[in-house]
């Protein structure tokens, strides 16, 4: 069984002060920086392979796109495509995975096939989130976000986007603790970019203390999103490497336990060098 005290507190030894990294690993036709690229399973078993040659810690399985725009999918599709997947990872490989969904039945699944993390965009709000995770006792990420995908960046506003991002994340691990997930089980993560504009982002960023105070882990998903794109004049999704793995760096400096980036290996060597340096 997976422990995130142990793997976290084995990382702090090798590479003091730097988060694990999350790989992640989209099975979905639209996702926008991996579109297309993963339609069987041998390429996707290649790609895991390849993240764990680069130093991959944590391999986050996602079958339906949340980036600003798309569209949901059902159910039964996204079954189809994360089981085989999870199935594949935990027979072939010694790695921990995250299921990124919102919806119970595919947390169900997916933690039966052997995933150790529920990865929650939505922070356990759907109906019977939270009894699932209680009752399986996994880890969950509890993300905030502002909207739903399709609409959340129209008009993103906040009193104050540090306090209001912390209420709500303290408010649904208020909620974990009282449906009965353990506290050591929870992870926090402000959701750049899901209802956010720039200014909103480097404010979460600049006070990531606010959460990383909390003491419960922070998770920052920076890698290749639009902020990156904003700060580099509107680069490309291929030109945001460098952006991400500079912002992932800056991130785990800043107290952040777990960053989720899709180039793995270069923001490991980043991270090694850092920690040896620091
Ligand atoms: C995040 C995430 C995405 C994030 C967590 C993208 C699924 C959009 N972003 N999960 N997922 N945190 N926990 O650009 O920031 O990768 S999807």
């Amino acid at each position: 069984m997976f422990n995130l005290e142990s793997a976290l507190q084995k990382n702090a030894d090798k590479r003091p002060g730097m988060p694990l990294v999350m790989g992640v690993l989209n099975v979905t036709p639209d996702s926008f920086s991996d579109g297309g690229q993963f339609e069987n399973i041998n390429t996707i078993e290649k790609r895991v392979v390849q993240m764990l040659s680069e130093g991959v810690d944590i391999i986050d399985v996602g079958g339906e796109s949340t980036r600003p725009g798309a569209d949901e999918v059902s159910v039964d599709i996204e079954l189809q495509r994360v089981i085989p997947v999870i199935e594949l990872i935990k027979q072939k490989f010694d790695i921990p995975v995250s299921i990124d969904t919102y919806k119970p039945e595919v947390m169900r699944q997916a933690v039966q096939a052997g995933a150790d993390i529920v990865n929650d965009v939505n922070a356990l709000q759907e109906p019977g989130a939270i009894e699932l995770v209680a009752e399986t006792k996994v880890y969950a990420c509890l993300m905030h976000k502002q909207g739903s995908p399709k609409n959340m960046q129209k008009a993103p506003s906040y009193q104050n986007v540090v306090k209001d991002v912390a209420e709500f994340l303290l408010g649904r691990v208020k909620a974990c603790l009282e449906a009965g997930i353990e506290q050591n089980k929870l992870i926090l993560d402000p959701g750049f970019g899901f209802g956010k504009t720039l200014e909103h982002n480097t404010a979460l960023f600049a006070d990531l203390s606010e959460l990383v105070e909390t003491n419960y882990p922070v998770l920052v998903g920076v890698s290749r999103k639009r902020m990156i794109a904003e700060i580099l004049d509107e680069a490309p999704v291929e030109q945001r490497v460098f952006g991400s793995v500079a912002a992932a760096t800056l991130a785990g400096l800043k107290g952040a336990k777990i960053v989720r980036v899709h180039d793995v290996g270069s923001t490991v060597e980043s991270l090694r060098v850092t920690s040896y340096l620091l």
